[in-house]
């Protein structure tokens, strides 16, 4: 099998929650280490345009978005699987809630000023800034962020939910993990790893015990990657997705073949631009090519991202 390479950053939620699949899956997988803010030319060389982490590199294939990262594990083992029947869209529907419900009520009490002084206490000055800008930029005319107490509100009562749903079983939805797990996992993770917000998680018993249970499924034992390592592994493969779905559906009226632009609907707004080569059920593929990087292939899910014909 071809080298699953993660790129990613260690404080990265969404990264966490792919680190913990590769690691119930028990795949090897090899680490590049991204930038957390712009600029990211070795991440744009191979997305051409998607800046967010992580994303997963196969040969020439660039798999964005951590929904669509989850689908590939899965293709490449089945086992155990993250989609566990009878709970197959359950587990969907509830891994898409706290990728974005929870996650964005769980950021805006993480990084309240006592949690951001934390984070960035080590950091100079500059570094809280840029950060801050960044972040500024992705969420800009199209996103407000919650202010603490009314974060704290929204995460107190989804935290005790999550409780409720573990109250009877080890996992959210019964005796192993599913996507559900890991998606709601990640935001949590973050809130504990910083002393001055972690203490409420402490209100919910059951959910630090079920985080104990996630974090005892590690990541794996990854192997260092560079960039260039990276660059160069994209430019000596040539594309071969391992996406199965291949049947056009074509809800855009944009024909396979065209010049076309993706990007998420919403938080970093950065567009790719290629040509369309597949328009399944579940995922968009472009293709494009670049000197270093030779020509690749760069997938996305339907879902959260934008379709448009490249304006010419
Ligand atoms: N829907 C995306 C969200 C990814 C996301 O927002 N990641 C954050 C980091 S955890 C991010 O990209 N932040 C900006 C950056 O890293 O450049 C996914 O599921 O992968």
């Amino acid at each position: 099998m071809t080298d699953l390479i993660l790129h990613h950053y260690p404080t990265s939620p969404f990264s966490e929650k792919i680190r913990l699949i590769l690691g119930a899956k028990k795949l090897p997988w090899k680490s590049v280490f991204i930038p957390p803010i712009m600029p990211k030319p070795n991440v744009l060389e191979l997305t051409g345009g998607y800046r967010k982490t992580p994303f997963l590199q196969i040969g020439a294939d660039m798999y964005c978005d951590s929904a669509l990262i989850a689908d590939v594990l899965e293709h490449l083992q089945p086992e155990a699987t993250l989609y566990p029947e009878p709970e197959k869209g359950m587990s969907r529907i509830l891994a898409q809630w706290a990728d974005t419900t929870l996650f964005w009520a769980a950021m805006a009490w993480n990084l309240q000023p006592k949690g951001a002084a934390e984070v960035f206490g080590n950091a100079p000055p500059e570094a809280a800034k840029a950060f801050g800008e960044d972040r500024g930029k992705m969420t800009a005319g199209h996103m407000t962020r919650l202010r603490p107490a009314d974060a704290a509100s929204a995460y107190k009562s989804y935290l005790r939910r999550l409780s409720d749903m573990l109250d009877d079983k080890p996992f959210l939805l019964g005796e192993v993990p599913s996507i559900a797990d890991f998606s709601a996992y990640h935001p949590l993770w973050y809130t504990r790893r910083i002393e001055a917000v972690k203490g409420i998680l402490d209100l919910t018993p059951a959910v630090t015990d079920w985080m104990d249970r996630m974090a005892a499924i590690g990541h794996g034992a990854p192997d260092k990657f560079s960039a260039d390592e990276a660059i160069a592994a994209a430019k000596a493969a040539a594309p071969a997705s391992l996406l199965t779905d291949s049947t056009f559906q074509d809800d855009h009226g944009i024909p396979l073949g065209s010049t076309v632009t993706i990007r998420a609907e919403s938080f970093g707004l950065e567009e790719t631009t290629g040509t369309l080569v597949a328009a399944t059920r579940t995922h968009y593929t472009l293709a494009r090519s670049s000197e270093r990087a030779g020509t690749v292939h760069v997938h996305f899910p339907r879902i959260g991202y934008v379709l448009k014909k490249a304006e010419t």
